[in-house]
């Protein structure tokens, strides 16, 4: 899984990626570094740390989520967008500033659900210009050969159009398969689920409820989540010795990390959830798609295992870490054998027995 974060400049982007990746890239105040950084999040998870302290396994693996941080998008400057860095991530995250500090300008003043909607726009005109080049191009080759493979394209192309025309991103569109298989291999940003992660000011890191921030038009659209942190406070929590974290958090009333509240967020955008294997070898968390069968779950482990698939054992988290032992489960009737189609449900310590 991988996400992009985008924004207007000097947003906290890069802040934000720090905070998620635990890197250490330079954020600052005035220089303008078109970088592009890419890095790796621990997706958090309390109850993968809880089965590791009962298996002392050799290996702990949390789930992980890839994130890449784009340089800052200004007014107007769509076509400086790095498209190649953000080709094939599931979604966006758009950072939009809510902190105000008088050393950092921001064009317009602090205005996050302008700045929410004028990026969608520039995502809309960066969508419009990469499928207008497709369109001439395929105009002339429909031209000169008939083929159902351009023709399908061609028509996936000119259902995003109008939409487009209208100003409105592609994701609230609901594309056929077959569509949305024609323009995979565009980088159209609009049509990206989209996390808004609103950037707080300190004071405000641990309001409850947070302030809406004008921004309830932008949560109510599909394919849409709206999340807050307090990046750069958040991030500096990184480089703190665990013990004194919860500390600090109880201090500032947080009640949630800004890690786990994001991640969080991203899993519940792309619709995707947890399930374990565990042992003394290795604990680890996998993500699949929620609705995914024990088949596909096999398979996310590895291709042998769904080929030779015999059956999934599975417990959920909660009555393994209460009974303490996958045994004890087993002789309390908590162990369940399951086939192929069962669907797996977020939290299960699946053990799959395979053959090939
Ligand atoms: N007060 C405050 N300052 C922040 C916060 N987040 C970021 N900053 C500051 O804003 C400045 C820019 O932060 P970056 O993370 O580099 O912002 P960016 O969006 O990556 O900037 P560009 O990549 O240059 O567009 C730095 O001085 C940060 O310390 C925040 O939550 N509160
Ligand atoms: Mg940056």
């Amino acid at each position: 899984m991988k996400l992009g974060i985008v924004g207007r400049p000097k947003v906290g982007k890069t802040t934000l990626f720090n905070l998620l990746t635990r890197s250490h890239q330079a954020v600052d105040k005035f220089g303008s570094v078109r970088e592009t950084h890419v890095g790796t999040a621990h997706v958090p998870d309390a109850r993968l740390d809880a089965l590791s302290a009962i298996f002392k396994p050799k290996k702990h693996t949390p789930a992980t989520v890839d994130f890449v941080d784009v340089p800052g998008i200004a007014k107007g400057e769509q076509e400086k967008i790095d498209l190649a860095a953000l080709k094939n991530v599931d979604a966006l995250v758009h950072v939009v500033r809510a902190f105000d500090d008088p050393d950092i300008p921001h064009e317009g003043g602090v205005d996050p659900a302008r700045d929410a909607r004028s990026l969608d726009e520039e995502l809309v005109l960066s969508d419009y210009v990469v499928l207008e080049k497709r369109r001439e191009k395929l105009d002339k080759d429909r031209k000169k050969t008939k083929s159902a493979d351009l023709d399908a394209e061609w028509a996936a192309i000119e259902r995003c159009r109008p939409v487009l025309e209208a100003g409105t991103p592609l994701r609230t569109l609901a594309l056929a398969p077959e569509e949305e298989k024609r323009l995979r291999g565009f980088t159209l940003l609009s049509l990206k689920p989209l996390l808004v992660v609103v950037n707080v000011p300190d004071s405000e890191a641990a309001v409850d409820p947070v302030p809406r921030y004008g921004l309830d038009g932008f949560a109510a659209m599909e394919h849409v989540v709206v999340a807050r942190a307090a990046a750069k406070i958040e991030m500096e929590l990184n480089d703190l010795p665990e013990e004194d974290v919860s500390a600090f958090l109880a201090d500032l009333g947080v009640s949630e990390r800004g890690i786990d509240r994001i991640l969080r967020a991203s899993y519940r955008l792309l619709g995707v959830q947890s399930f374990f294997t565990a042992g003394e070898d290795e604990c680890r968390a996998w993500t699949i798609p929620v609705g995914a069968t024990a088949l596909d779950a096999a398979g996310v482990i590895h291709s042998d295992i769904a080929r030779g698939f015999i059956r999934g054992e599975v417990v959920p988290v909660e009555d393994l870490l209460a009974l303490g032992s996958l045994a004890e489960c087993k002789s309390k009737g908590k162990m369940r054998l399951e086939g192929k189609e069962y669907v797996v449900k977020d939290g299960d310590v699946v053990h799959f027995r395979f053959n090939v």
